[in-house]
């Protein structure tokens, strides 16, 4: 009887494991991501195509971040940005190999691990639908291992012994290398144990080249996480008021940007109050709002990986006092000077010279010096896969770009800070301003606190 007992249990489970593990889910829910926009994967094969077309011939190695949660462990899973630029690919631990010469393309997964998938959800491994879902037609486990040709067993190698055996016969390896300790450093540097005569080749250069050139896909994506981070700004505007607490501004940008698919906030949102809107990157959002405040609200959705990065001042009670909306209209003539200006050709350093010139030569301080002394960062700064995207601020401006333009003045003694940060694609002939749809005036400001118009 008891034996009994044990053994029908124990096929329930099994009949249950089996269940879970033969559904047919669909293929997003099993690649580990976490967006719920992705490009067309021709997007992504393009960007391999130029990636070798500039490489040449050798391999270029591509390593995704990895994942060691194990059983019952908790946290989240992040894609490195180069990998996923490449790739659109979430699946944790995996590696792509480009054979530019042979034109040949290899990503490596992680064989699927059953009894974790019970923790994590089922997984991609390698096979059919890794080959659908990610439109590389060579897929390989990771670990290596063993398949059957003509009913004889044969090692198949995991790809760091693929790759040694690849660079053994020659071949010259193109890493993406920034900065000066990063994991692809570490590769490079026990490669070159195993292989003396090595030859590294970095492609920085040509991913930010190639980054920076945002394509018309990037484009929708970036200008999706904008308008939702100006629906956001639309709803905290009206619940802002004496009183309230600036955590309870920033529950309302994030309850936005979730509302709307986004998958998280781009950087902690900064809701800075009284002397904190002094404070440049101030995010404990604690305090409670008092009357007579300012309020700085910088925050940004990230929405399909791209990230928005928007800056709106508030006056707590919904009308600027005079000296408040006095520096807040330098702040916006600034923006507006460099606006005005900016078109290909400028650099980021540029945009810079042209805000601080307007605003040293408008208003002044208790003290009677002028106001440049407070605008104490810079005006700009490329955005894209990450808040501060990469490119030099010394980069001549190309058409593709997109950028920041965020002046501030920052004056803690009469705690007063003002910053106004918009999102501009720099064109041919001068740029898009692509958070035109949120008022930047005083008035327009004032009239969006009071609108009743906010969507929930
Ligand atoms: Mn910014």
């Amino acid at each position: 009887m008891k034996r009994h007992t044990i053994l029908s249990l124990f096929l329930s489970f099994i009949f249950f494991l089996s269940f879970l593990y033969t559904q047919e889910l669909p293929l997003e829910y099993r690649s580990g991501a976490y967006i719920t926009d992705r490009s067309p994967l021709e997007e992504y094969q393009q960007r391999r195509s130029e990636l070798m077309r500039r490489a040449g011939d050798g391999i270029i190695v591509l390593v995704g971040r990895g994942d060691d949660r194990g059983y019952g462990d908790v946290g989240t899973f992040s894609q490195d940005k180069n990998f996923y630029y490449f790739t659109g690919v979430e699946i944790p631990n995996a590696v792509l190999f480009l054979l530019p010469a042979e034109q040949r393309e290899i990503l490596f997964i992680p064989e699927r691990n059953l009894p974790l998938e019970q923790w994590t959800g089922p997984k991609l491994g390698p096979g059919e639908d890794a080959v659908t879902y990610t439109g590389v037609q060579d897929i390989r486990a990771t670990e290596g291992g063993e398949i059957i040709i003509d009913h004889r067993r044969r090692p198949v190698p995991a790809w760091r012994e693929m790759l040694i055996s690849y660079l053994q016969g020659g071949k010259q390896l193109h890493l993406i290398l920034r900065g000066t300790e990063s994991f692809e450093h570490q590769l490079a540097e026990s490669l070159r144990r195993k292989v003396p005569t090595l030859r590294v080749n970095n492609l920085y250069d040509d991913l930010v080249d190639m980054r920076r050139n945002k394509t018309d896909e990037e484009v929708r994506l970036l200008q999706r996480a904008i308008d939702i981070t100006l629906d956001a700004h639309r709803n905290l505007a009206r619940i802002i008021r004496p009183g309230v607490y600036e955590y309870e501004v920033e529950a309302m940008a994030k309850y936005t940007f979730r509302k709307y698919g986004a998958e998280d906030s781009a950087f902690p949102p900064i809701v800075g109050s009284g002397f904190f809107s002094t404070v440049l990157h101030y995010d404990q959002n604690i305090r409670q709002m008092q009357d007579g405040d300012i309020v700085v609200v910088d925050i940004g959705a990230k929405y399909g990986f791209y990230c928005a990065d928007i800056t709106r001042t508030y006056p707590v009670n919904g009308v600027f006092n005079d000296r408040q909306r006095e520096i807040y209209n330098i702040v916006l003539g600034a923006q507006e000077a460099v606006m005005r200006e900016l078109r290909p050709g400028l650099s980021i350093f540029d945009l810079r010279k042209i805000a601080f010139n307007y605003i040293n030569t408008h208003g002044e301080d208790k003290h009677g010096q002028p106001l440049g002394q407070y605008f104490i960062h810079g005006v700009s700064h490329f955005v894209g896969l990450e808040v501060h995207d990469v490119g030099s601020e010394h980069a001549p401006l190309r058409p593709g770009d997109v950028i920041t333009i965020e002046p501030g003045i920052y004056i803690p003694e009469e705690e007063i800070g003002v910053r106004i940060e918009d999102m501009y694609l720099v064109t041919e002939d001068g740029a898009v301003h692509m958070s035109e749809a949120l008022p930047r005036s005083v008035e327009g400001i004032e009239q969006l606190m009071k609108s009743d118009t906010a969507e929930f």
